[in-house]
């Protein structure tokens, strides 16, 4: 029996950089969820249409999804694909909806947010292409979430996602698949499996940190069942809906337990980690943490090595505050380089033009056409390849790549939880000094441009202003960012980097190569005065 609830519209239902992101005792407030909800299905208008559904295991994700598949029932939808389990990574669900020509995807995840009662929940919104819905489209659910005042659902008992099947409910199949075996099936077309098993049977040690979240199964089937990584080499294997209390943002602060082993102590070849829905990732080497930046500029000019990039690449894309390594690259080979927004919409689209093959952003998230999202494991896929070609320690590869390139200093700073309203006027503030500040002088640091970053997307024709502050200097450049992930509060992010074309002076620790672009940027935008920070809380 199909009912249909009325209730209270909620106002704060917005999208930010990744879908609607929210505390879990605000997102379980009556009905929230159900609103929502019925405001994607309005919007997106899935009467008739295949969907596929999925979450990374957080707290929450088995009673949301249920709701969702009694909803997508009462509304006529007549397929769900979900995920066993209720899981699904975010790369695999972007490619579930590719494979199964869905018109949507919905993917219950707060990404590298922590989980349990107490941490985040998310509800991310795909579009039939694989990627993220465009702001026109998240905008317009926000708008009917305004006054949505009734929503449908599914009287009855919750759907068994134990096993694989198919269920036929009032005109509508609910199909439960194998979360992994698609997705690792899309790895072999793209990797020569044997050749990374060579490499690890060579002797290659490795680790992987899956951080108690949702790459645990892909990573056993895909490292351990296929490559032949012994299993005692997975860390955090088994999702768990709290992350086992572990905060699944692959950063060397949130991995450390990671970092340590693998750059600090020297005790294996190579770590790697990804986030909580699977698309991030962290890069380690021997005695060396890889900068997100540096990794992606170092998976593009080897790609050519890897089966599925033999034919060369198309074009790349960085987000704005992803360090120009990328540009040196795609200079270098003579392609396009595209330069967007935070957030991987923009890339979608770039993707599904065909005019980009990899793009990447600061924050740990590196993809290509594969799919319409970040991709975790493949970038990891794509660090294992270049090694069992090359032959070269991790650390060897990036000397050689900054001998090539040059170096490009990078770090980035999150101020979190700091005062929503005085963060809105440092970037205020700021943005009013903008056309004065060019020419001037702070130290070593004189201001050749300086401004907001707008975008203009040449596929869709839409503009994006406010995207951040970009303050140049030469070789060296300050970006100042508030987050659209966060959820108490704000988090400013603060983007430093700086150029080094002298390979005697690649071996700086990178806190010191940039210490005075850090505090040139701290003092330019009183980051103190405003926030009452004198340090950072997460360094990346
Ligand atoms: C952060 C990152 C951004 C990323 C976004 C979603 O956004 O900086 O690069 O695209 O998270 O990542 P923000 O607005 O907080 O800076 V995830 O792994 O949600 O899917
Ligand atoms: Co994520």
């Amino acid at each position: 029996m199909i009912l249909s609830v009325d209730a209270r519209p909620y106002t704060d239902q917005t999208l930010g950089t990744s879908g609607l992101r929210k505390p879990v005792p605000h997102i379980m407030q009556p009905h929230y969820v159900e609103l929502f909800m019925q405001s994607v299905f309005d919007v997106v208008d899935v009467a008739g249409a295949t969907l596929v559904l999925g979450g990374d295991g957080r707290f929450f994700n088995d009673r949301a999804i249920q709701t969702i598949l009694k909803m997508a029932v009462a509304n006529r939808v007549s397929h769900v694909v979900v995920g066993r389990g209720g899981l699904l990574s975010t790369p695999a669900a972007s490619a579930l909806i590719r494979a199964r020509k869905a018109k949507a995807g919905i993917i219950l995840s707060a990404s590298h947010n922590p989980g349990g009662p107490d941490g985040d929940f998310g509800i991310k919104i795909n579009a039939a292409h694989g990627g993220p819905i465009p702001v026109s489209v998240s905008d317009a659910i926000h708008q009917r979430s305004r006054t949505c005042d009734r929503y449908q659902i599914l009287a009855g008992d919750d759907f068994s996602l134990a096993e694989e099947g198919r269920r036929h409910v009032e005109g509508c199949l609910v199909e439960v698949v194998d979360s992994v075996r698609d997705y690792v099936g899309l790895m072999e077309t793209l990797f020569d499996f044997d050749r990374i098993g060579d490499l690890f049977r060579s002797g290659f040690t490795m680790r992987f940190d899956a951080m108690n979240a949702v790459t645990g199964p892909y990573a056993t089937e895909l490292f351990h069942r296929r490559l032949g990584l012994p299993e005692a080499s997975l860390m955090n294997q088994v999702p768990k809906p709290d992350f086992g209390g572990l905060h699944p943002d692959p950063n060397p602060h949130h991995a450390a337990a990671l970092v340590d082993m693998v750059a600090g102590r020297s005790e294996v070849d190579f770590g790697a980690a990804s986030d909580g829905d699977g698309d991030r990732n962290l890069i380690v080497g021997r005695g060396l943490v890889v900068s997100p930046s540096d990794s992606l500029a170092v998976i593009a000019a080897n790609a050519r090595l890897v089966p599925g990039y033999r034919q060369g690449l198309a074009g790349v894309a960085r987000s704005m505050p992803t360090s120009r390594a990328l540009d040196r690259v795609a200079a270098s080979l003579g392609i396009p380089a595209h330069v967007t927004p935070t957030g991987w919409k923009y890339f979608a689209n770039l993707l599904e033009a065909g005019l980009i093959t990899i793009c990447g952003e600061e924050s740990a998230g590196t993809g290509s056409d594969h799919v319409r999202e970040k991709d975790g494991l493949w970038a990891v896929m794509m660090w294992l390849a270049i090694l069992a070609e090359r032959r070269l320690s991790v650390a060897d590869i990036l000397a050689d790549h900054w001998r090539t390139y040059g170096r490009d200093y990078y770090q980035r700073l999150d101020f979190e939880e700091v005062d929503a309203g005085a963060a809105e006027e440092l970037m205020d503030s700021l943005r009013r000094r903008l056309p004065t500040l060019a020419g001037t002088r702070a130290g070593a640091f004189e201001v050749v441009e300086a401004g907001d970053f707008a975008y203009t997307d040449p596929v869709d024709g839409s503009v994006a202003t406010k995207q951040g502050v970009q303050i140049i200097s030469g070789d060296a450049r300050i970006i100042y960012r508030l987050s659209g992930t966060g959820t108490r509060g704000a988090t400013l992010r603060v983007y430093l980097e700086r150029f080094e074309p002298s390979a005697e002076r690649h071996h700086l620790p990178t806190s010191e190569a940039l210490a005075a672009v850090r505090d040139t940027a701290m003092a330019m935008a009183e980051v103190t005065r405003f926030t009452g920070r004198t340090t950072a809380s997460v360094v990346s």
